[in-house]
């Protein structure tokens, strides 16, 4: 069985669906905090997160950017959707969308004010857009919890940490002002029940308990 070393930093934000995937998967590992920026020019990419897999052979698999990360985790647990090309296409395009709102919170919180502001009016746009596209395609599922199917897949996971991600406490004070409540279970209750589902699955469970430490 492989072993992997998890690098990034001790935050709770781009890392969170691979250590999700990393403690459901019942894999080994380690977590690496690199010394920042000393450490910059020793990673693949300059940037974080990265994975290191050491096979059982001894080989090692470096891997950096951090949905091709989950999507090898997510694919080598049997969680990525596996209907067809389109479903896949079509997961790849709901992840992908969490990317964009991601990496404008990261515009919001790093930028110029000038940035800032840019940043917070394509928000609006795009999480509204957003959340009227989630929740019909969950309606269109049944409202299970699930975006494809009855089970638990990756894109489940994902939008659970995104939620996580804008729900908690101590990330308030460096979010968009009000990016949390277009996800709100009132205005997005789609979405909301996926939350709901995948915290008491239990193939979240063992990532759960790490949230109480
Ligand atoms: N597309 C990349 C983006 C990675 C990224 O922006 N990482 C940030 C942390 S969330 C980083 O390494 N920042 C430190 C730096 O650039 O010096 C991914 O998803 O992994």
């Amino acid at each position: 069985m492989s072993t992997y070393e998890l690098r990034y930093f001790s935050l709770r934000a781009r890392a969170e669906t691979i250590r999700l995937l990393l403690l459901a998967s019942g894999s080994k590992f380690t977590e690496v905090t690199p010394d920042w920026p000393a450490d910059k020019t020793q990673q693949p990419l300059c940037q974080l997160p990265v994975l290191i897999e050491t096979l059982e052979d001894g080989e090692k698999f470096t891997l950096s950017d951090s949905i091709a990360i989950e999507k090898y985790l997510a694919a080598k647990a049997g969680l990525l959707v596996q209907t067809g090309l389109r479903a896949t296409a079509r997961e790849n395009q709901l992840r992908g969308q969490i990317e964009d709102l991601f990496a404008l919170q990261v515009r919001y919180a790093r930028g110029a004010e000038g940035g800032k502001e840019a940043a917070v009016e394509r928000y609006k746009v795009l999480a509204d857009a957003f959340v009227k596209y989630h929740e019909a395609l969950l309606a269109e599922n049944g409202n299970n919890g699930h975006y494809f199917g009855t089970s638990t897949t990756y894109m489940d996971l994902a939008l659970f940490t995104w939620v996580m991600f804008l729900r908690a406490k101590s990330n308030a004070g460096m979010l968009i002002p009000g990016s949390a409540d277009f996800f709100s279970a009132a205005k997005a209750p789609g979405i909301d029940k996926v939350y709901t589902v995948v915290r008491g699955d239990g193939i979240a469970a063992a990532y759960v308990a790490t949230l109480e430490e």
